[in-house]
């Protein structure tokens, strides 16, 4: 299980609360790693916030993951970035990120092995159900797809897309090391509630040795 088995990914297009908010309310509710994603704000709106959730994470002790920006997640000391494949080649967000984490965004056996052979440090393989959050999402790969990947490639395998409290298990026994979730909080009456069930599950599922 790759730190904690859950990754909360931000999206401040839902705006029934704040970025910071939600990620207080999602690492209370025992989330231990947060991935900061903002597609439609400048560079300097993404590293002015993601300094604060430098600082939250610190709070808290999680890791604070910068999607697409090598550079920002350097100057504002976060634990890593994870790219996306139109983003910086691995090996050269890896001499801007050294020995911290990098994760790459795939879609098909050929980018996740190009990964592995770039010693990429996960994976994100998805999406495994429909999902609108990703404005531009291949079609679902499903829990097969899902399959074929965890059974290829020797990295951790992070599903993500359309996922929610059902499809956990299935997921996990597919083979993923975590799960990155996005929607399923964000839009829940409560994000706190909702995390919390997110970490319950996958505790029950590590405990009964499915995870
Ligand atoms: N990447 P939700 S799917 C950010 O397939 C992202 O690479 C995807 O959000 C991919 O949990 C996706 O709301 C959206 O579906 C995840």
């Amino acid at each position: 299980m790759l730190y904690g088995g859950i990754c909360f990914i931000t999206d401040s297009r839902f705006r029934q609360y704040t970025v910071e908010e939600t990620v207080r309310m999602v690492l209370d509710a025992g989330v231990k790693w947060i991935q900061y994603r903002e597609k439609h704000l400048t560079r300097k709106e993404i590293y002015y916030q993601a300094e604060r959730l430098r600082k939250i994470t610190e709070e808290y002790r999680a890791i604070l993951i910068i999607n697409d920006h090598a550079d920002i997640a350097f100057f504002v000391d976060a634990d890593g970035v994870h790219l996306g494949q139109d983003d910086l080649p691995l090996n050269e967000g890896r001499k801007v990120m050294g020995s911290r984490i990098i994760g790459i965004s795939t879609h098909n056996i050929d980018e996740a092995k190009k990964a592995e052979y770039d010693m990429a440090d996960y994976i994100g393989y998805g999406p495994i159900y429909p999902t609108s959050t990703k404005e531009d999402a291949d079609i679902p790969k499903g829990i097969s797809g899902l399959q074929m990947i965890t059974g290829t490639v020797n990295l951790p395998v992070v599903a993500i897309g359309g996922i929610k409290l059902e499809s956990l298990e299935e997921i996990f026994m597919a083979g993923a090391a975590a799960v990155a979730v996005a929607s399923a909080i964000l839009g829940a009456e409560s994000p706190y509630n909702k995390a919390r069930e997110f970490v319950k599950i996958i505790e029950r599922l590590k405990n009964e040795k499915k995870v």
